[in-house]
């Protein structure tokens, strides 16, 4: 595709361009996509996530600024699958960001759902890879931490950063589990509202109760308190993030977090390709006339599978091997 030399010659309509084909999913991104392989695996993918409304976007903005003030090229992903129902939330991201519009050195992609969330995953996962092989030195992603596909997404990151947020209720704490786990660099952000060291102190004891973080290595998320309304504190941010760089680097989690990376990846698209194939094969008419004799009772979905894997030789080979 006469794509791939144009991305990774700097041009940014191919790379916009590009990015479209590889929501559209179709043949051609995938040739693409193998093309420009080669070329990743020098970018820093930083996670950024947390609860809607906590100041992620904010906070991305004033990141890439800092990035860019370091001469630093930025890649920005900001998924949001709230947004197609709240209405307007990506455009107010839009918005936000157009003071970076016309720089060069950064590039930002909104997404939102078409599918389903883990196709969301998938498909963030693959524009990371193209804004890495465009040498984009930081690549920052934006995802809401509500769910498993976003954990999933933020799973895919080098370096996670949870931002949490004073008074934000129950909501909020309920999500702290799960986060906590994935947090690299802890973020209080809206440090300037009351509560905000009150909130420092909670993670602060979570963290003492339930170490570590993916279980791996001996790094403490470090807990920082940021006003990204005013840029206060961002500074601090960038440098935990840099720092966590070096300490996956020296401890070598760098390489074994690249081969967890490669996994879910290859996982992911093995179980995409092989269950597409299977419901090619099997037909539409013959799965639904599956669904309504489950549905009847006259079968359950444990003996469906099974049958239909036997049906299939093919298939149930590459299930069962
Ligand atoms: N008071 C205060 N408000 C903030 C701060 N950072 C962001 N906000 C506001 O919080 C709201 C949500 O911010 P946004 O970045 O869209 O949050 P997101 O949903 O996590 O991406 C917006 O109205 C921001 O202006 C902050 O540090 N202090
Ligand atoms: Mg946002």
């Amino acid at each position: 595709m006469e794509l791939v030399p144009r991305v990774l010659g700097g041009d940014r309509r191919a790379l916009a361009r590009l990015i479209s084909f590889i929501e559209d999913d179709g043949p051609a991104a995938r040739a693409a996509l193998a093309a420009l392989y080669p070329h990743t695996g020098r970018a820093h993918i930083v996670g950024v996530t947390g609860a809607p409304g906590t100041g992620k976007s904010t906070l991305v903005n004033e990141l890439a600024k800092a990035l860019r003030a370091q001469s630093r090229s930025v890649g920005i992903v900001a998924v949001d699958p709230t947004s197609p129902f709240t209405g307007g939330a990506l455009l107010g991201d839009r918005v936000r960001m157009r003071d970076l519009a016309g720089d060069p050195g950064i590039f930002i992609r909104s997404m939102a759902t078409r599918g389903s969330l883990g196709g969301l995953a998938q498909t963030t996962g693959d524009v990371v890879k193209v804004l890495d092989a465009a040498g984009f030195e930081v690549v920052l992603v934006e995802t809401v931490g509500v769910g498993q596909a976003e954990v999933d997404v933020a799973r895919t990151a080098h370096t996670t950063v949870v931002v949490e947020a004073p008074g934000l209720g129950d909501e909020v704490q309920a999500l702290k589990a799960g986060l906590l786990e994935i947090a690299d660099v802890l973020v209080v952000n809206k440090a300037d509202r009351p509560g905000a060291g009150q909130t420092a102190r909670a993670l602060e004891v979570t963290l003492d109760l339930g170490r570590n973080n993916r279980g791996e290595g001996d790094w403490r998320p470090p807990i920082l308190k940021t006003v990204a309304l005013d840029g206060t504190g961002v500074e601090e941010v960038l440098g935990a993030v840099a720092d966590h760089r070096a300490y996956l680097r020296e401890s070598g989690l760098w390489d074994r977090r690249e081969q967890e990376r490669v996994r879910v990846d290859l996982v992911r698209m093995l179980e995409r390709e092989l269950v597409g194939r299977l419901v090619e094969r099997v037909g539409e008419d013959a799965l639904e006339g599956w669904v309504e004799q489950i549905v009847a009772r006259k079968v359950d979905v444990y003996t469906a599978v099974q049958t239909i894997l036997k049906a299939d030789p093919a298939g149930e080979r590459a299930m069962s091997s």
